[in-house]
């Protein structure tokens, strides 16, 4: 018998199960709303920009917008939410209503990869979960913390199938949608990644700006310096690239820069994947330091994020201290 995602939550959540399948079930209820507007959004008037831009200076996507919404409405449904932050929100969303009994924080990507909307190309969709605290300034407090403070974290993956993948803090499962109105079902339970893999995972048209030690680090992977061959694959969304970098191993990089930190938000989509790759056996740095130590100093901060398997992302850390 197939373990659906409900019954996975109650069984390894501990104390906190009831609420936890509450606030999982509506984000994988929320999945299946975006799986199904992606399918068929070139049909209905979903494809292409909002006009707007977000926080960051990025044009929005009608799809960013209209799945922030999906997500916003389903959190704020659960009871449970008492703030909110998103890619696609400037400040955090607070919902004061319901502060005094909601217990989670919530940080989420409802489109992760927007550049392959219009492609129909892999997304996802990120969020990471810690709890409140207490205190009048408890918000902004709330936004900004560590991803090692993460209870939960997962991603749904909208590719051939929809896939959600989780952890609830230890171990990792992924759970496919068996049919479009259907449950989300455990395929893979216990995920873990391989100690190192034949993949690696970047932009390579930003080489020229990347910190030292990243281009000479793929240079030995390509000239065959791990005594291993690799081979390059790149998705251009983090869920995908990630996906594939979990299951068969390997390392996804989007490093900073000379001029900058990287490109990725750390709260909602560097540190959910951070903190899932540790729960898998995998390793998750910026190069310098652990991404789930990071203590964020504002809720978009942007981070260099060096993820995968521990093999390659500890050779990676040293070809990056070597030039630093
Ligand atoms: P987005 O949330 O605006 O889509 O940006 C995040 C995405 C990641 O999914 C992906 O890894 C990266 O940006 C791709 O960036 P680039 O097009 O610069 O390679
Ligand atoms: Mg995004």
């Amino acid at each position: 018998m197939s373990v659906t995602l409900a019954e996975h939550v109650r069984a390894v959540a501990g104390a906190e199960a009831t609420e936890l399948d509450v606030v999982l079930t509506r984000i994988a209820g929320a999945g299946r709303l975006i799986a199904r507007e992606l399918a068929r959004a070139a049909l209905v008037g979903q494809l292409g920009m909002t006009g707007d831009t977000n926080v960051q200076g990025e044009p929005v996507k009608k799809l960013d917008l209209w799945s922030n919404q999906v997500i916003v409405d389903a959190l704020a449904a659960t009871g449970l939410v008492c703030t909110m932050v998103s890619e696609e929100m400037a400040e955090p969303l607070h919902l004061a209503d319901r502060c005094a009994t909601a217990r989670y924080v919530v940080c989420f990507d409802p489109v992760d990869g927007s550049s392959n909307l219009d492609v129909n190309g892999v997304v996802g969709t990120i969020f990471g979960i810690r709890r409140r605290t207490a205190g009048a300034e408890h918000v902004a407090v709330d936004a900004i913390q560590p991803g090692g403070a993460q209870i939960a974290a997962g991603y749904i993956m909208y590719g051939p199938a929809t896939v959600l993948v989780l952890t609830l803090g230890k171990d990792v499962d992924a759970f496919t949608l068996g049919a479009p109105d259907g449950e989300f079902l455990r395929s893979h339970a216990g995920l873990r990644m391989p100690p190192h893999g034949h993949t690696y995972s970047a932009n390579d048209a930003n080489a020229t700006h990347w910190v030292p030690g990243v281009r000479e680090f793929l240079d030995h992977l390509r000239s065959g310096g791990t005594g291993r061959t690799y081979t390059a694959r790149y998705a251009g969304s983090l869920v995908g690239d990630f996906h594939r970098t979990l299951i068969e191993g390997g390392i996804f990089l989007y490093p900073a820069e000379t001029t900058s930190a990287g490109k990725l938000r750390l709260q909602y989509e560097a540190a959910p994947v951070a903190f899932l790759a540790e729960r898998a056996g995998g390793r998750a740095t910026t190069g310098r330091e652990a991404v789930t130590a990071i203590r964020p100093t504002s809720y978009h901060q942007r981070v260099a994020l060096i993820v995968g398997s521990p093999d390659e992302v500890t050779l990676a850390e040293a070809f990056i201290a070597a030039r630093r």
